[in-house]
């Protein structure tokens, strides 16, 4: 089971590699089950047309699916470390390729965004941009300093990252403790009310945000809870007024052209939440390989 073709080994010419971490012993509700969803992800890409809304065939790709991290759900410390491995690996003999994570819980995010940015020479072109309805941005949850809950501070923690690198786009679920929190550290981030200004005021800000601060290599986090549930109904915290899946099309896609997308993932989906027609399965789908398509275009 692949990635719609997608061959299993790197070679010389891969520009992608797709790689799943099935965990999801880090979110802090019972509901969800986004440990499933790599491959079920893989899965539903047999249903789904092999071109890009662009017609960029998909068998074109330059890409590959070499398959999942192996997990020891309870191991926190130990899966860090094996992720870190896992992307290693990946860079080894070309550090150019684009990884491209599918969770899990957003929690999966911090050991590929570390290990991204480790291998980054320039540590000051470095930024994160995170879409999210949620800062994920506690000190400490149920299960301690680790947590998807606590995701974008440990993010935060990062030696390299700091406020002028890192952006939360499409917040709209946030505790006092942690808006306190967050603005006590100044962390930036674009509440989702402003969708109803235009997409463009998201683009702008984004851009805006991070020429200010001269970041040219940006690591791409999405949160399928951006979205509007209506439309991204398989996640374990359906929070309304995110965007719509072409409003998230047009801000990926002028992302991909101001930046260099170095990789990107997309997390939180939970099959067992999702509809019958699976169609939030579908939305991520879409949303990856759309992303990848901007990405080969603004490397062109
Ligand atoms: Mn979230």
């Amino acid at each position: 089971m692949r990635f719609f073709n997608f061959k299993e080994e790197i070679n010389d010419d891969t520009h992608f590699v797709i790689f799943g971490i099935p965990w999801d012993y880090l979110t802090s509700t019972d509901l969800p089950n986004s440990s499933i969803t790599p491959d079920s992800i893989r899965n539903i890409t047999d249903d789904i047309g092999f071109t890009t809304e662009l017609g960029f065939h998909i068998t074109n790709f330059q890409a590959a699916d070499i398959g999942n991290v192996e997990i020891i759900p309870t191991s926190v410390e130990l899966n860090i470390r094996k992720i870190d491995t896992f992307l290693k690996e990946i860079y080894t003999g070309n550090e150019d390729i684009i990884p491209i994570m599918i969770g899990g819980d957003h929690f999966c995010t911090y050991p590929v965004v570390k290990a991204v940015g480790d291998q980054i020479e320039k540590k000051e072109e470095f930024g994160v941009l995170i879409f999210d309805a949620h800062l994920d941005f506690y000190q400490e949850w149920d299960k301690g300093v680790y947590s998807h809950a606590t995701l974008s501070h440990r993010i935060f923690d990062l030696e390299y990252i700091n406020n002028k690198n890192l952006i939360i786009v499409g917040a709209r679920d946030i505790d006092i403790e942690e808006l306190n929190l967050a603005n006590s550290e100044n962390l930036k981030f674009l509440n989702a009310y402003h969708i109803i200004d235009g997409i463009d005021y998201y683009i702008d800000k984004i851009k805006e945000f991070y020429h200010k601060s001269n970041i040219k290599k940006l690591y791409v986090s999405i949160d399928i809870d951006a979205l509007n549930p209506s439309i991204a109904p398989g996640t374990g915290y359906a929070i309304p007024g995110g965007f719509s899946y072409r409003e998230m099309w047009k801000i990926l896609k002028e992302i991909a052209l101001s930046f260099n997308v170095v990789g990107f993932d997309l997390v939180e989906v939970a099959p067992n939440l999702d509809l019958e027609n699976r169609m939030t399965l579908i939305l991520a789908v879409k949303l990856i390989i759309e992303f990848m398509d901007f990405i080969r275009r603004s490397k062109l």
